[in-house]
């Protein structure tokens, strides 16, 4: 099976700097010695030499570089396997997700929560794990493999800086556990697709995080001029502090004049259910959108898809609304 690697930074490759940990390793000769003798030997590598990043510096513009090489080596690959920092994976394989829906093979991020020379460093487990699942011929479309299971790549979320079990999925089962054999569950949700979808481009969206007592007159500060796009972390299943003065009218206004707002939930398990307690019902008449299950970071990446799309409004509202690649339960 002809295997692409393609390599964007992160700590798996990082060494210690006079100001920290950066990228420095030699990754390309890790993989050829870690390899040697198995049958993934003949693995092609692409690394992102001048740009390769600490993924809390990726933008949409290098969620958009990894889909663009991905697309160029489809035909020279049936697997494809990509390297990049924890902090911002989750975002990473959301954001792959809904660009490759139609995209013919499986692709499996990971990285490592330790640099590639460290004893004891979870990069070879990783590794050898995002390879066997991406070669498995079970594991389609854009999954997400780190320490011991394999996740649906938009279902994703990083829950520790420090555990080897860096990754979890609140909302769905894993889709595999390794092991001898591994422990398949169910294949995930496909979704209704995206055909031909336009590059990711940068977008403005605000990410608001509430917190009790935070006042209007700030957040309203946040929003001005108002974004492309706003996604609301509010509590529990989307409860908002409706009784605060100008809180309900800062939101309504904005949607009034056309700009999206998004309410999802601070909670990392979550169903939100807009209008459920009176406190969010005000914003739902007024047409905020629901995250549903959503995580994080599929939300935010969605967001910017479909801006990247050139969608806007009710549109763009209607959309965040369906499936497109198995991010989203129905109701
Ligand atoms: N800061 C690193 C990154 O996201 C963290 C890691 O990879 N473990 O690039």
């Amino acid at each position: 099976m002809r295997v692409h690697i393609v390599y964007t930074g992160g700590t798996l490759g990082m060494v210690e700097g006079p100001h920290g940990l950066a990228p420095g390793a030699d990754v390309e000769g890790w993989l050829h010695t870690l390899l040697a003798g198995t049958e993934l030997a003949g693995c092609t590598f692409f690394s992102a030499r001048d740009h390769l990043i600490d993924s809390s510096n990726a933008t949409p513009d290098d969620w958009q570089a990894v889909v663009d090489e991905l697309h160029a080596r489809r035909e020279f690959a049936d697997a494809f396997v990509v390297l990049q920092g924890t902090d911002s994976m989750a975002y990473t394989s959301s954001a792959l997700s809904y660009a490759l829906t139609e995209f013919p093979a499986p692709v499996v991020l990971t990285g490592a929560q330790y640099p590639l020379g460290v004893i004891g460093s979870d990069a070879a487990t990783n590794v050898l794990g995002a390879l066997q699942a991406a070669t498995s011929g079970r594991a389609p479309g854009v999954s997400l493999f780190f320490g011991d299971r394999l996740l649906s790549g938009n279902r994703a979320t990083k829950v520790s800086s420090w555990s080897f079990r860096g990754f979890d999925s609140p909302a769905v089962a894993p889709l595999a556990l390794t092991g001898a054999p591994w422990q398949w569950g169910a294949a995930r949700a496909r979704g209704s697709g995206w055909p031909d979808p336009l590059p990711y481009r940068a977008q403005d969206v605000v990410v608001l995080d509430l917190a009790p007592g935070v006042g209007t007159a700030r957040l309203a500060a946040a929003l001005r001029p108002a974004p492309a796009a706003v996604v609301l972390r509010a509590y529990g299943v989307g409860n908002l502090p409706s009784e605060q003065p100008g809180f309900t009218e800062l939101f309504t206004t904005l949607i009034d004049s056309g700009t999206p707002v998004v309410i999802a939930s601070q909670c990392l398990q979550a169903n939100v259910r807009l209008g459920h307690y009176e406190a969010s019902d005000a914003l739902a008449r007024a047409g905020a959108i629901s995250a549903g299950d959503m995580t994080a970071e599929a939300v935010y990446a969605k967001v910017i898809f479909l801006l990247s799309q050139g969608l806007g409004g009710a549109e763009l509202a209607a959309q965040m609304a369906v499936d497109i690649a198995g991010e989203l339960s129905a109701g």
